[in-house]
């Protein structure tokens, strides 16, 4: 059995020309594992530690040094001779290294680009592909994307508070043809937004990022770009929110326009209502922010049984807030991020949580992003049925798809590709 030989790490650049840190493991058998960690902009307040420099003369402070020497120095010596096909004994050893309650001693960067190094290491060791040796033989469902052709929130510079608007092309018979139906309409809606005078310029997942201030001027355009693309806003395609209302939350109330009053929990959801009972919605993540578990539970209770929803900075990928999730029934569904909690294994053991519970999930890319395709390989392996990963442009986003295409057809047959949303997409299409 091949053991681990080496461990260190880069300070590379990530989407955003931000510093981000690339692992690499390297066992006695000449196996080698690459991973480069990612980086959000909206992020949860209870996420794992992301370690920066704070050296102001060096990338306005974001510097990752530190984190890749605690890769070298602390990490490296004590992972020598270990076991690379034992992912959760390495990550508990990970979690022991650093410590802390939230993994920053080490920081989380170091401790997840390790890990995922790890895994890819032992994939290789054992000649399989990633997504085979982290879900088994067995693994052979591509996930649903949910793909953000708007953008707005904290990753783009327009006026238009609510965070990203997604198409779903979950009409589609397979992987491919569905990354097509995507790709056609950002086309169509590209055509659309220069039509209207609207800018084309993205913003950091890929998404148009027009300036326009009201989602319903958004919903309006992805309806009609549907269309303009030959196919049907609802059957072939529809749609998913992510508002992250925590990003225009505050001691008042919510505001989701800058010429808006602050408004209650359940006005925003009644606003939800409204868009849902119009459009063709099918998954509506954190409409709400993450401090509001009371106003999620209404949110739930009301819309719940008509769209899928998501939780993401309410419960950071973190088992202890998922548990109270479902205990509550705060939402039907997480988002998983593996660098809000930090390593494979605590990630892996999010998603059991919620599949146990009934949930369904929805693995994510952060809008700081690297060409780096893991999270495409871990969606087959956890047979999770979606993914969220950006847009139909820029490479870091382009990766993941390409990675699922490459995955879809080295399954041939045995590839399977379902709508989560066959029950739930029932919005008229305008
Ligand atoms: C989100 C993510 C990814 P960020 O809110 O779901 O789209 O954004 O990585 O900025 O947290
Ligand atoms: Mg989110």
């Amino acid at each position: 059995m091949p053991t681990i030989m080496s461990a260190d790490a880069l300070e590379i650049l990530d989407s955003r020309g931000n510093p981000t840190l690339r692992a690499r493991v390297m066992l006695d058998d000449g196996s080698t594992g690459i991973a480069s960690v990612p980086s959000g902009a909206s992020t949860g307040e209870y996420e794992a530690h992301e370690r920066r420099d704070g050296d102001a003369r060096r990338y306005r402070g974001r510097g990752v040094r530190e984190a890749v020497r605690a890769v070298a120095e602390v990490i490296a010596p004590a992972l020598r001779g270990a076991d690379p096909f034992a992912q959760a004994a390495i990550d508990a050893q990970l979690i022991a290294l650093d410590g802390s309650a939230n993994k920053m001693r080490l920081g989380a960067n170091a401790l997840l680009g390790v890990s995922m190094a790890v895994a890819r290491a032992a994939a290789a060791a054992s000649r399989r592909p990633l997504y085979a040796h982290l879900g088994g033989a067995a693994s052979c469902r591509l996930p649903m994307p949910m793909m953000n052709v708007i953008n707005g929130g904290a990753h783009a510079d327009n006026a238009l508070r609510f965070q990203e608007f997604m198409i779903v092309p979950h009409g589609a018979p397979g992987f491919a043809e569905a990354l097509r139906y995507g790709a056609e309409t950002f086309h169509a809606l590209r055509d659309l937004l220069r039509r209207r005078g609207l800018a084309t310029g993205v913003g950091d997942e890929g998404g148009f990022a027009p300036e326009i201030a009201g989602a319903e001027e958004a919903l309006d355009l992805i309806v009609e770009a549907i269309g303009a693309a030959g196919l049907r806003a609802g059957a072939d395609v529809a749609i998913a929110l992510d508002p992250a209302a925590s990003g225009f939350a505050s001691e008042a109330g919510y505001v989701p326009s800058a010429d808006a009053a602050p408004i209650t929990s359940d006005a925003l959801t009644a606003m939800y209502r409204s868009w849902i009972d119009t459009y063709p919605i099918v998954s509506l993540e954190d409409g709400l922010g993450e401090r509001d578990w009371e106003g999620f539970r209404r949110h739930t209770a009301l819309l719940g049984d008509k769209v899928q929803i998501v939780g993401d900075d309410i419960y950071v990928t973190n088992t202890r807030f998922i548990a109270r999730g479902i205990a509550e029934r705060t939402t039907n569904a997480a988002l998983i991020k593996l660098n809000q909690i930090g390593t494979v294994t605590e990630t892996v053991a999010a998603v059991r949580m919620c599949h146990e519970a009934g949930w369904h999930t929805v693995i994510s890319h952060r809008s700081g992003e690297t060409e780096d395709s893991f999270i495409a390989d871990f969606a087959v392996a956890m047979g999770s049925g979606q993914i969220k990963t950006g847009s139909l442009c820029r490479g870091e986003r382009i990766a993941k798809y390409n990675r699922l295409l490459e995955i879809e057809n080295e399954l041939g047959a045995d590839a399977v590709f379902t709508s989560p949303f066959t029950s739930c997409a029932s919005g008229s299409g305008a």
